[in-house]
Order: C-alpha cells, then structure tokens, then sequence
C-alpha cells in the first residue's frame, strides 16, 4: 500500500539523498543526547487545564505556564509505521495481559525511538489560541456579500490571528531549510512546506501548505478571475513538487481552501486524500479545482456568493453574528 510506505522508502531516486540524510541527522542527533535535554522548553511546564484530548485521534491539547508564559502544548501519538514492524517486533518486551483459548492480549513495551510523541507548542500562546483548541459545540453560519463587509472583514480586521509567522517563512526567517518548493514570483508565486501539524514521518498523513507571496489576498472572500493564474500555478506546481519529493500523485491529494481560515494571509492546504483530517469536511473545505471553476464561470463568484461555515460557540465572530441578528 503506496500511503502506508515510510517517508524515506516513498521518496524518489533524486530526492532519496535528502531523505536519508535526514534520517541519519536524526539518529545523530540521538546518539548525541541533545534530543534528550532533560532541561527542555517543556521540564517546568506547569498544567492548567486539559483543552480536550481524544482517545481514538491518541491525542491531547494542554493548557499551562512555561516559566509565567501562557503555553499550549499538544500531544500526539504517532502512527505505526510499517517500516518500522521488524524493529518493533524483535526489539520490544511483551507483557501478557490474558490468553483464552485462541486469543491473547500484551502490552508492548516498544524501544524509545518508536514509541515518540509528536509535540507541538505555542508559547506564548494567546486567549485565542487556548479558545481555537477547546472542545466546543459549533454553529452553522451563513454569510452574504453584505454580512462579510458588515461584520466578518471589520471583525476579522482586528482580531485574527498574527501572521508573523507567515512572514518569517516568506522571508526565509523560519523554517527555511523545510520547503519543499518555491516559486518566488511576486504575483503567481508560492512557498511549498510542510504543515506544523505533519511530523513528515509517513506519507500516510502527509499535509503540506502553499503560502502565497502577494499579501494582500486576505481568504477566499478576495479571490477573483485575476487570481486563476495563481491558483493554477500553485495547482500545478505543488502537485509536480509533492510528487518529485514524496512520490504521492496527484490522484491521491485533497488540494483545499478553507473558508474561514484561521490565520488571513491566502494559504492552501495539501493533504493526503486517504488521511481525514480535521478541518477537511464540506463545511469548510474548498476544492481548489472548484475555486478554479467558479471564479471562470463569475469573475466575482466569491466576493458575491452568501458563503456558509462552521463558528464554535466562544468564537467572537459568531458573538458578532448574534448582534447583528443573523443567527
Ligand atoms: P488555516 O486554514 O488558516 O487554519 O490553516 P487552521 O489552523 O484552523 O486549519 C493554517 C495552517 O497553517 C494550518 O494547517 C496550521 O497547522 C498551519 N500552521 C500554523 N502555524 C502557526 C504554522 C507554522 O508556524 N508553521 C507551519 N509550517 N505551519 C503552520
């Protein structure tokens, strides 16, 4: 099964290099002890709630202080990678729980290297942060051309989410040895990297994103038949990337935007199409190819479109729809 192939045997014969040069960084760094400094960023960390986990996604989403900072951590399990069996196999200790008949039950105490848990943390996390983590119940909200100019771009003008980020990738400030692709065209051109969310482990949960180069394109609420070249060229060229480095075609990719997003700087996500990720559902996701679609068929298809999208009972855009009567 070509997604449950490990990273580095998915990879093709040009990008092979890269692929097992990481890896062997990664052993390195092992056997050097740096990537077990018991005096880590997370040592003092400090719990003040759990946000919400999931037993089934073996995943947990924290609340706490890192050194008087306000900090969310996520936990996450990672998957089995089938590369990985033999090892697994030959190099764990087995605990019976029961045996019956045919049937029997372990656990299995597996060596430290394939038992890690892919962690993510936003320090110093903001009020929204701990809120965008929160189980919490949603609503369905539809939005006009009129409610966007009304409530939603005045709202999102002063509260979204920092971008920083955004621009340290541009810039080449952060996270530049992980693209994948650039093109660096000011007005078709794109960064191609990997999403925090994927520990780039397995191509089974690949997730990459394209971040555009112009700055000024806030979501898909400003997309119009002048930005189709864009979209193309990032259809096209992400596909061609993703499959020269991970071998995944372009059959097996979901190509979206979501509306809304989280963060207001024109993104699009790349996800493996057998991976069901969150956020990947009707009520958010748009196709790219749809996109594509409707802005030739109306040059103004998403400016003047009544748009529907999910909003959590503590988000502040939907305390805005409530005022405004529309929910
Ligand atoms: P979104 O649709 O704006 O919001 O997507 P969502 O997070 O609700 O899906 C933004 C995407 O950027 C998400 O898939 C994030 O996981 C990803 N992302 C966010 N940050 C802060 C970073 C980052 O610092 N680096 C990378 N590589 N990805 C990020």
């Amino acid at each position: 099964m070509a997604d449950k192939r490990q990273l580095g045997g998915a990879v093709t014969a040009e990008s092979e290099p890269e692929a097992k040069r990481t890896k062997t960084e990664s052993e390195n760094r092992r056997e050097d002890g740096e990537d077990f400094d018991r005096e880590h960023v997370l040592s003092g960390f400090k719990t003040s709630s759990v946000l919400s986990d999931s037993a089934r996604e073996k995943s947990i989403f924290i609340h706490g202080k890192v050194a008087d900072q306000d900090a969310v951590v996520i936990l996450e399990k990672t998957p089995i990678r089938e590369d990985a069996l033999a090892e697994l196999f030959s190099g764990s200790t087995l605990k019976l729980e029961m045996r019956n008949d045919i049937y029997s039950t372990y656990r299995l105490q597996a060596p430290p290297h394939l038992n890690e848990i892919k962690t993510t943390v936003v320090c110093p996390a903001t009020e929204k942060h701990v809120k965008k983590y929160q189980r919490k119940e949603s609503f369905l909200v539809e939005e006009t051309e009129e409610d966007y100019k009304n409530i939603t771009l005045p709202y999102i003008q002063k509260q979204s989410f920092s971008v920083q980020w955004v621009y340290n990738i541009l810039e080449k400030k952060a996270e530049a040895e992980r693209i994948v692709y650039e093109d660096p065209d000011p007005d078709a051109g794109f960064v191609l990297l990997p999403d925090f969310k994927w520990d780039q482990n397995q191509v089974d949960d690949l997730y990459l994103i394209a971040i555009v180069h112009q700055s000024n394109i806030k979501s898909l609420r400003d997309l119009t038949s002048e930005h189709i070249l864009l979209l193309q060229n990032i259809f096209q060229k992400g596909k061609e990337a993703i499959f020269q480095r991970y071998n995944l075609p372009a059959t097996k990719l979901r190509v979206y935007l979501h509306y809304q997003p989280s963060y207001y700087h024109l993104h699009v996500h790349f996800t493996n199409l057998g991976y069901k990720v969150p956020g990947c559902g009707v009520e958010r996701a748009h196709l790219i190819t749809d996109v594509i679609q409707n802005l030739q068929s109306d040059p103004h298809y998403y400016k003047t479109r009544t748009l529907y999208f999910p909003l959590t009972a503590d988000d502040g855009l939907l305390s805005k729809f409530k005022e405004a009567g529309r929910l």
